[in-house]
């Protein structure tokens, strides 16, 4: 499925979350002490749950939890997860000797001996789509490519483009605002793209970047109030895995 409209709900708040990076911790206390998320609201999550932080399988098997308790959960697929999904294609081709290479051993709990994602991961990853159209939002991981006909066809430019910013969408295109990752950037520019309610709205303040002054918060941005929660990175760890 590359994308999904979703309608808004009746009742409930609306958040989205960005790049959270295999910071559990964070995350969690984003979610239930400041969000306080009920089962009326819709989470989304811009993708990239691995990686960098200290818990990889940690995030992922809480987003899961949160989908098996019937929370309203929406996430995207991130750059991480396609390489994630790539790797275990391409071990199917590999010899046992192959799959001792060091360079492929970083399953991180979610890949059995034979480096394949076991199946409850490969489902829920598999199935991530590339964007969510809301009634007045894009959401995506990295960006749009509007230099093609239908930025929307454009799948590899939702994972990976870099630095997207609002200058990127031509001013005559009548397109709704983009939230987007991916692409860190520090807290006082993501608040003035919110103050100035920009064409494109970067949400990813680079939460593994904890040693970093402007860096290392995770950050929900309300759909409809317009409010900005910021936590500040609680798990300091780096990925050892
Ligand atoms: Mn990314």
């Amino acid at each position: 499925m590359k994308g999904i409209k979703i309608h808004k709900p009746t009742q409930g708040q609306r958040w989205v979350v960005a790049d959270v990076h295999a910071n559990l911790k964070t995350l969690q206390y984003l979610v239930e002490k400041k969000l306080r998320l009920r089962l009326e609201d819709q989470l989304f999550l811009l993708g990239d749950y691995l990686n960098r932080g200290p818990d990889s399988k940690g995030v992922i098997d809480y987003l899961i939890e949160l989908q098996d308790d019937d929370f309203q959960l929406y996430p995207l697929r991130g750059n991480h997860e396609q390489m994630l999904l790539d790797s275990h294609e391409k071990a199917k081709n590999y010899s046992e000797e192959e799959l001792r290479l060091p360079s492929i051993q970083r399953g991180r709990g979610l890949k059995d001996a034979k480096r394949q994602l076991y199946p409850k991961y490969l489902n829920f990853l598999g199935s991530l789509p590339y964007y969510y159209e809301l009634d007045e939002f894009y959401l995506v991981h990295a960006g749009f490519n509007f230099t093609v006909k239908n930025p929307l066809s454009d799948l590899d430019a939702m994972l990976w483009t870099r630095d997207f910013t609002e200058r990127f969408i031509p001013e005559k295109i009548n397109y709704k605002r983009v939230i987007y990752g991916h692409t860190t950037t520090p807290l006082s520019a993501i608040k003035e793209a919110v103050t100035n309610k920009a064409q494109a709205i970067p949400l990813d303040n680079g939460c593994y970047k904890h040693s970093l002054d402007e860096y290392g918060h995770l950050c929900a941005f309300n759909l409809d109030t317009w409010e900005l929660v910021c936590q500040k990175n609680l798990d300091k760890g780096s990925d050892a895995q």
